[in-house]
């Protein structure tokens, strides 16, 4: 019996195996056997290509430069200098791969273990999706990652509850003990598979025995988790405890400035790096949602991240610094006070003061992971400050992974925005690859998905974000269909009528979501608290600072000039086009605007006859998503059948709640009827 599923990597037999026979023998070069991630990649390949082919080819090492197209110049290989490193401590070694087709095989060459360990996962992949070997690999295929760091954020709590978790209890944690058993090495392999090379494990919220994390009693069990993780090239990372020298360390101040408090942090750090050798950094949530900071002490936040950064600079560490910074005591009656300056208010002013082992990490979005929001400012309006983009794959407020929400094609929109930060080079991939700026730094997290579930994402369907994120950070180029259709063929089935009705109904998923959710960017309207489900006025007069401000005439935030200012904050042309009703995109309309219900939209409808249109659409498309998945009853493992059939119930109340609570309460504000006389409660 199972305990867990394999997801992509269960490498189910290959009925149309139609040129394996070029597979006589792999070659492996520019990585030594002895490497852990070298010999990780040669256990996968072997058991991958027996598993889905029946054959076991010859695994040959050689020198690099021993075949055709060898590492240097002639291959297009850059040379093996690490690509970002700290005091000659590599953080990010080089992960460059090519594949060349052989006479007799493949040849895989790269610069370290990491690269070769994606190539073979490329070979498997190939595999697997049903590719010709022979067509992929002809010509060689040459793979840089686009992003240097591809992180995962876990908020796992010690005591084995995650936050904001919607897929069992947390596999890292039980009883406020590490466990390291089987499931981590195969998480370990599921996430190196899609080219994350970073985690971060527990949560940002460091409370309890947390805390306690950079102490001897976690020290062995951390050592041995970083250990696994380096045999898949996994970066090691920590959520650290702003306040640790308050709370674990008996001194009653955690001012960066002060001697005493720089003093604990270094005897600390020695210890930590000396204890957990494989630890790469560390990442802070500070001055937010009630977490301690450098604020407290009016410090600013720079001083408070290049306290720590100084420190661990000398262990090659590096500091990420979330700026998620912002008052959550807000009054509702302050329409000028808007949470959503907040981010750029408190870090752009310090543009360069950073040092350079500190990466900022910015939400996609000025609020909280809404199913439609503009691109945080900060990614465009910092020029001088390591950057990382954080997005969400826990579907806090976009279905908790119950409804179905693949989440790349957003993602795909957020990193092709063009920030016009610079003349050339300035949509957001650009910038976190560490293309516009050159920082060696950069990169892109997303709060992850995975539990304890059999199927480790809740929702069968939710698992395509996690490897959609994987394969996006890895390759930015890749589109939603291509990324959608290797999940589905290497997770669910590779019967080509099935792969399409999944196709059909991922990718319209997060517009269905948005449809029945929501409206015209303005956010919010969830049950407060747990985050699922409608509620118009859940947040409406409480103190987060999210509100939709509706009322008989009208509705939507004015962040205009006259009103916050906030759309002032991007780069020209970008300002204009927000700052303006009439040019402003009409799915952000409302973040930007206050807007009376009879405005007529650049589709034509006005603002209320879209709300209805697009809520009864939303319902029905989510009826017709549902429906597409019961005819594929008789093609599908049940477990998988049943699983997801059992969510898109609740995902049709929920979609019917949206649709009948949001359509009535604006029906009862506007007084207006919806022309097509559809029922409104
Ligand atoms: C980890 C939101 C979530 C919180 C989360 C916070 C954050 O506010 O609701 O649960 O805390 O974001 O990103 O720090």
């Amino acid at each position: 019996m199972k305990k867990y599923a394999s997801l992509w990597l269960d490498y189910k037999a290959k009925k149309n195996n139609r040129d394996c026979g070029c597979l006589g023998s792999i070659s492996i070069s520019g990585a030594g056997e002895s490497d852990i991630r070298v010999q990780n990649a040669v256990r996968e390949l072997k058991n991958g290509l027996k598993a889905m082919l029946d054959i076991e080819p010859e695994i040959v090492f050689g020198s690099a430069g021993s075949h055709t197209g060898a590492v240097g110049s002639s291959s297009g290989l850059s040379d093996g200098s690490a690509a970002g490193s700290l005091n000659g401590q590599s953080i990010l070694d080089n992960e460059e791969y090519r594949i060349t087709l052989e006479k007799d095989g493949l040849a895989i060459e790269a610069n370290s273990g990491r690269g070769i360990l994606y190539a073979a996962f490329d070979i498997l992949r190939c595999i697997s999706c049903e590719r010709s070997l022979k067509e992929t690999y002809a010509s060689g295929k040459t793979v840089r990652p686009s992003n240097p760091l591809r992180m995962l954020n876990h908020w796992d709590n010690m005591d084995g509850t995650i936050e904001r978790g919607y897929s069992g209890r947390s596999f890292f944690y039980v009883d406020n003990e590490i466990v390291i058993d089987e499931r981590t090495v195969d998480y370990a392999r599921l996430i190196a598979s899609v080219g994350i090379n970073a985690v971060v494990i527990n949560n940002v919220n460091v409370k309890d025995a947390a805390s306690y994390m950079i102490t001897d009693r976690y020290y062995d069990k951390l050592a041995k988790l970083g250990e696994v993780f380096a045999g898949y090239g996994i970066g090691l990372y920590l959520s650290l405890n702003y306040a640790s020298t308050i709370e674990i360390g008996g001194l009653d101040s955690a001012d960066p400035l002060d001697p005493e408090v720089i003093a604990w942090w270094k005897d600390k750090m020695a210890e930590v790096f000396e204890r957990i050798p494989t630890l790469k950094g560390f990442l802070v949530k500070a001055d937010s949602e009630g977490r301690p900071g450098p604020f407290t002490y009016g410090r600013t936040q720079a001083d408070g991240a290049n306290m720590l950064a100084d420190i661990v600079k000398e262990y090659g560490g590096i500091i990420i610094w979330r700026c998620f910074v912002y008052n959550c005591k807000q009054d509702w009656r302050h329409t000028k006070t808007d949470r959503a300056r907040s981010g750029y208010d408190n870090f752009m002013p310090m543009d360069g003061d950073y040092h350079d082992n500190v990466i900022l990490q910015i939400k996609n979005g000025p609020m909280d992971f809404q199913i439609r929001e503009p691109v945080s400012p900060l990614l465009g309006g910092l020029k001088k400050t390591n950057q990382m983009l954080e997005v969400q794959i826990a579907q806090e407020y976009t279905g908790q992974q119950i409804d179905v929400c693949y989440l790349i094609p957003m993602f795909k929109e957020i990193l092709g925005f063009k920030t016009y930060c610079s003349e050339k080079d300035d949509t957001v991939a650009d910038i976190i690859s560490g293309k516009t700026f050159g920082s060696r730094f950069s990169g892109i997290a997303a709060v992850t998905n995975t539990g304890n579930d059999f199927n480790w994402t809740g929702n069968y369907l939710a698992g395509a974000n996690l490897f959609g994120f994987g394969r996006l950070g890895f390759d930015t180029d890749l589109t939603s269909e291509q990324i959608a259709e290797e999940f589905i063929k290497m997770t669910i089935s590779d019967d080509p009528g099935v792969v399409d009705v999944i196709m059909g109904i991922l990718l319209p998923s997060r517009a269905v979501y948005e449809k029945y959710s929501a409206p015209l960017g303005i956010g919010w309207m969830v049950q407060p608290a747990t985050h699922y489900g409608c509620s118009v006025d859940g947040y409406e007069y409480d103190r987060w600072g999210t509100y939709h401000r509706a009322d008989h005439l009208g509705l939507g935030v004015d962040r205009t000039d006259k009103g916050t200012g906030y759309a002032l904050l991007y780069n020209e042309p970008n300002a204009s086009v927000y700052n303006s009703p009439d040019e402003c995109p009409d799915e952000l309309v409302l973040f930007f605007h206050h807007l009376p219900y009879t405005h007529k939209l650049h589709s034509g409808k006005t603002v209320i006859q879209h709300i209805y249109d697009s809520h009864f659409e939303g319902y029905e498309e989510a009826k017709q998503m549902a429906a597409k998945w019961e005819n594929l009853k008789d093609k599908l493992d049940s477990e998988i059948f049943y699983n997801v059939s059992k969510r898109f119930e609740r995902q049709l109340a929920n979609a019917r709640e949206w649709c009948d609570q949001v359509n009535s309460y604006f029906f009862r504000k506007s007084g207006i009827p919806d022309e097509k006389g559809r029922q409104i409660w």
